[in-house]
């Protein structure tokens, strides 16, 4: 996908990736509120569209169909405005975003989060294998330019709330530079 040049959008889309647990879902849904961009969390498109080829019963989750699901958003991510919220980021055709962000939270505080979600012991230690081991991070710097790619803490609320507001702020600027 990497060779097909960029298409003009009138509005930014923004990738919030990152292990399960860092607040993915959260911060979108109060970042789309913050932009007025449109939060789409692709692990409910996967199930709701049937884009899986069924469950991994050991870690308990879909195995992705990822040429489904890259045909199910290309219409949707044409014309720009979207928050694309998903743990996964190197499966996305580059050109897609203006804005990767990855999530990253302390150990000591995921894994209560991983816990308190009924997660089983292996579905925990595999998500606290790619916090540690910077996953998501080294996928978002290898799949997308240096310079788009931010990496954020988000430990607590006020964390999140500082990066709720960076991401307005981003976006307000975009649509000034990209004015024509
Ligand atoms: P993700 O979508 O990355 O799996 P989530 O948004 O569902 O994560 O958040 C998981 C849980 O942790 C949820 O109960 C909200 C909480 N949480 C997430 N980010 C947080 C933060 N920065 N401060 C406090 N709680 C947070």
């Amino acid at each position: 996908y990497g060779d097909v040049p960029n298409y003009p959008r009138s509005l930014p889309n923004i990738l919030i990736t990152g292990t399960p647990g860092t607040g993915k879902t959260t911060t979108s849904e109060m970042a789309a509120e913050a932009t007025g961009l449109t939060h789409l969390n692709v692990g409910d498109l996967v199930k709701t569209k049937s884009l899986h080829e069924g469950l991994d019963t050991d870690f308990d989750s879909y195995i992705l169909d990822e040429d489904k699901l890259i045909d199910e958003m290309e219409d949707m991510m044409k014309p720009g405005g979207k928050i694309v919220d998903f743990h996964t980021c190197d499966i996305f055709p580059e050109r897609w975003f203006d804005l990767v962000i990855v999530l990253r939270t302390d150990n000591s505080v995921l894994y209560p989060r991983l816990e308190s979600r009924g997660y089983n012991a292996k579905k925990i230690n595999e998500n606290m294998e790619c916090e540690i081991m910077q996953v998501v991070l080294e996928d978002a710097r290898e799949s997308y330019a240096e310079e788009i790619v931010i990496e954020l803490q988000s430990n607590s609320i006020d964390e999140m709330e500082e990066n709720v507001a960076r991401i307005k702020a981003w976006k307000e600027q975009w649509v000034i530079d990209n004015a024509k």
